[in-house]
């Protein structure tokens, strides 16, 4: 038996019913059988970072136990994707689901298909915020503070727990 890792996953949406889309995935992501467990932050409303032009945002991250190794976790999260409807036409569009693959056991990984960690997401509230609400003491690779001191120190600006308390 395969010992499980713990992995990170953040959740982004801005078309169509983003909320439950964002809930429905997290739920077919728990139930599948290479997900041990699956524990997901609140939702945020968030402004477009990139390309602006677009519509707000509603993200989430969620830490998972599985024994999927990552590239079949990378797949099942495009297949997650592409149920729900997601369309590529350019880069940075507007989507009704982007799974990020944000970290898999620590690992450094730089392979055209997938970079772990995720490059960016150290630098995004949008990522660091909702994490740091489910592990405040992560650490992704690479970096020396933790999830709760990047979240602190990215600001909250342009983004916003949904159930309206402050983030
Ligand atoms: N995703 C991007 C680019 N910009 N901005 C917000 N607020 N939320 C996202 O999920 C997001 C983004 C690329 O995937
Ligand atoms: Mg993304
Ligand atoms: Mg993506």
């Amino acid at each position: 038996m395969t010992t499980p890792v713990t992995a990170v996953i953040a959740f982004g949406s801005n078309l169509g019913e983003s909320t439950g889309t964002i809930r429905l995935a997290a739920e077919r992501l728990s139930r599948h059988p290479g997900i041990a467990s699956l524990r997901l932050s609140p939702l945020y409303r968030t402004a477009p970072v990139g390309y602006t032009d677009q519509p707000d945002f509603v993200n989430a991250a969620a830490l998972i136990e599985t024994t999927l190794d990552a590239y079949a976790l990378l797949s099942l999260l495009h297949t997650v994707e592409q149920d729900a409807g997601r369309e590529r036409s350019f880069r940075n569009a507007p989507r009704t689901l982007d799974l990020d693959l944000i970290d898999y056991a620590g690992q450094t990984l730089d392979s055209p298909a997938l970079q772990l960690p995720h490059p960016r997401a150290h630098q995004r509230g949008f990522v660091m915020i909702p994490l740091a609400e489910i592990a405040p003491r992560h650490i992704l690779p690479g970096q020396t503070a933790t999830a709760a001191e990047l979240a602190a120190a990215l600001g909250n600006e342009g983004v916003q727990r949904l159930d309206g308390t402050d983030s």
